[in-house]
């Protein structure tokens, strides 16, 4: 019992364990951060594994990067200046990249080695990196927030592995302090936030950390994400004080802007229905998170 490896009992999700086949080891190593590992499945493509974790499959990334990235992008006009934490693999990049009025895209990401290495076997998502607007920092993403210049930003998207390793203070009041502090006026956040099957008490901290920090609005959404544990994964909206920011009616239609233009690259997963309905809730978890 004592001696099974970490990835058949994780403690963000004791007890269980997802499978997948596999066709072929591609890549193993170690940064100073987290083990990484890139294989083959049978069903899936190509998968990255960051400390025994799935961090994305080709399958079904379009799910995760799609709502992550529009989510809050469409929820605002006009969004000029973004912030990615996290999202070394390029895909967040990639999706942001769409929206043709952003100028300017910063990404912090602590291991160099996960955008090596996705360079290498996901060309698909890290082609995010080769847009003319995108900046690079590798460092830590609460040394980078500290120094960001205040009201910079117009939205920011943390894309952070999960709070065990190096994004354990991602979900600190203090980063989430700055995050506001690195926001214009009714500018916007959405952070990766989790399952509500697995990590209702995760999703009660961050939410209340976030009422009391933010001062517009704060929602929890959520998507189908067959390979993350439990299937499903959640993200928090938040935005800063001053115009009032509507998540749950998406006033910038990114595909308006897609219908004009011919991608190499079509939108896989997200829509205006799907932006609407990923806000809302089943009735176990509205009833959890209104007893905050
Ligand atoms: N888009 C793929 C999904 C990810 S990747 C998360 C990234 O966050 C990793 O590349 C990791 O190196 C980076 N990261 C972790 N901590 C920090 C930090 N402190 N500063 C900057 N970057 C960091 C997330 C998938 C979520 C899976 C949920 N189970």
């Amino acid at each position: 019992k004592n001696h099974k490896p970490l990835y058949y009992n994780n403690p963000m999700w004791p007890g269980e364990a997802h499978s997948l086949m596999v066709e072929e080891i591609l890549y193993e190593g170690k940064s100073n951060y987290q083990e990484i590992l890139v294989f083959k499945s049978s069903m899936y493509g190509k998968v990255l594994v960051l400390d025994g974790i799935v961090q994305l499959t080709e399958k079904d990334e379009c799910a995760y990067q799609e709502m992550i990235a529009h989510l809050p992008l469409c929820s605002i006009l006009s969004p000029q200046n973004v912030l990615v934490i996290g999202g070394g693999d390029g895909g967040v990049l990639r999706e942001i990249c769409r929206h043709r009025s952003v100028q300017h895209i910063d990404i912090c990401e602590i291991d160099e080695l996960v955008i090596n290495v996705c360079k290498i076997f996901f060309p698909a998502l890290s082609i995010g990196f080769e847009d003319p607007r995108v900046q690079l920092h590798v460092g830590d993403a609460v040394d980078f927030l500290r120094n960001a210049r205040e009201g910079m930003y117009d939205a920011i998207i943390v894309d952070s592995s999960d709070p065990i390793g190096p994004a354990q203070e991602l979900v600190e009041k203090p980063f989430f302090q700055t995050i506001a502090k690195a926001l214009r006026r009714g500018g916007v956040l959405c952070n990766q936030a989790e399952s509500m099957w697995l990590h209702t008490h995760l999703i009660q901290n961050m939410l209340s950390i976030c009422r009391e920090v933010f001062n517009g609005s704060v929602h929890y959404a959520w998507t189908s994400v067959p390979t993350y544990p439990s299937g499903v994964i959640g993200f928090l909206l938040c935005s800063t004080d001053g115009p009032c920011v509507d998540f749950l009616n998406p006033v910038n239609p990114i595909e308006r802007q897609e219908a004009t233009v011919k991608h190499k690259r079509e939108l896989k997963f997200y829509n205006s229905e799907i932006h609407k309905a990923a806000f809302a809730l089943p009735s176990f978890l509205t009833r959890q998170l209104m007893t905050l």
